[in-house]
């Protein structure tokens, strides 16, 4: 049997960075080539091969999918929904662009599974918010949400066209404490951890009540895994799965924080990022996960807050 070998593009990013050690340790070290335009992690580097890699450049990837004989690519590469707005040529080209480069390469070569992050912001101001289905209205108000939508539609289409393993999840707000995302609008319930341990006070640019919904890392990389694990004739969404976790406002985890540090203090003062929340579910319905592939999330808000704080303690230490 020939081993899978595993190209993982945007390898220094939020979730690039947890992905490639959970990866490595179970299909080898050599066998998950990490890649991004910038050097990942001391972690990621030491542990296994690495590659510059520029996805937009379809040749050097085409050359780097050949030289290492890859079997299988995520594709983590994207510019995320604040930064997108700013950047609205580059949100588009790099979104679409990466992702058609990645699956013309399981089209006409090699590669036999695809994997590709989808978002909550698919949805937009038209989606019902509460426990927001699977199937429902799509009308996305941002570019990176239009791009999710447009690549999840060439996701569905490169599958029922050309038979391409090609598998995905509609992520939530990540939290986590090895790397810092970049760009987003649920970036915040990162920061708050930050500032709590090295200010104990933090100034939210979302209003208190603005509910969203989110995910622990390490429940992510579980999802990831479990879905690409799993067997292809169960999966019946190839557009992108709802995966829930949990759902919460700034206000609600500062009383989190204040548990562990009572003398936090939250403030407000709401920038861009408030008209993007707004037009996001508060809450997802990710039944059909549960059902093709027995999806279940394990954080909740006080498990992932005692386990972010217990961490950066640690790494400020
Ligand atoms: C963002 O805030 O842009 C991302 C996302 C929800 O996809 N974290």
């Amino acid at each position: 049997m020939t081993k899978d070998k595993i190209l993982i593009i945007g390898a220094s990013g939020q979730i690039g960075t947890e992905l490639v050690i959970k990866l490595r340790s179970m299909y080898g070290n050599i066998n998950v080539i990490a890649s991004d335009v910038k050097n990942a992690s001391d972690e990621v580097m030491k542990s296994g091969p690495y590659e510059v890699l520029d996805v937009m450049n379809e040749s050097r990837l085409h050359e780097v999918v050949k030289r290492h004989g890859i079997t299988q690519i995520y594709l983590l590469a994207a510019l995320l929904s604040a930064t997108a707005e700013k950047n609205m040529e580059l949100g588009w080209a790099l979104n679409m662009r990466s992702l058609s480069h990645v699956l013309d390469q399981a089209r006409f070569g090699n590669v036999k599974k695809v994997y590709w992050p989808s978002s909550i912001a698919v949805f937009g101001s038209t989606t019902p918010q509460i426990n927001t289905s699977q199937h429902t209205i799509m009308e996305p108000n941002t570019v990176y949400g239009i791009t999710k939508q447009a690549g999840e539609r060439w996701c569905e289409y490169y599958h029922q066209k050309f038979n391409i393993d090609v598998r995905s999840l509609r992520y939530p707000g990540l939290i986590s404490w090895k790397t810092h995302p970049g760009g987003g609008t649920t970036d915040y319930a990162v920061q708050i951890f930050h500032q709590a341990l090295k200010d104990g006070e933090y100034e939210s640019f979302l209003t208190e009540d603005t509910t969203l919904p989110m995910m622990y890392m390490p429940d992510a990389v579980r999802a990831t895994i479990e879905l690409m694990e799993a067997p292809s004739e169960n999966l019946k969404i190839r557009s992108s799965y709802n995966v829930a976790g949990i759902s919460f406002n700034p206000k609600e985890i500062s009383e989190a924080i204040k548990a562990y540090i009572p003398k936090f203090k939250i403030t407000y003062n709401t920038d861009e990022r408030q008209a993007i929340a707004n037009t996001w579910p508060k809450s997802i319905d990710d039944s059909e996960a549960q059902k093709d592939w027995g999806w279940k999330h394990h954080f909740d808000l006080d498990a992932l807050t005692k386990d972010m704080l217990l961490n950066l303690k640690n790494k400020y230490n």
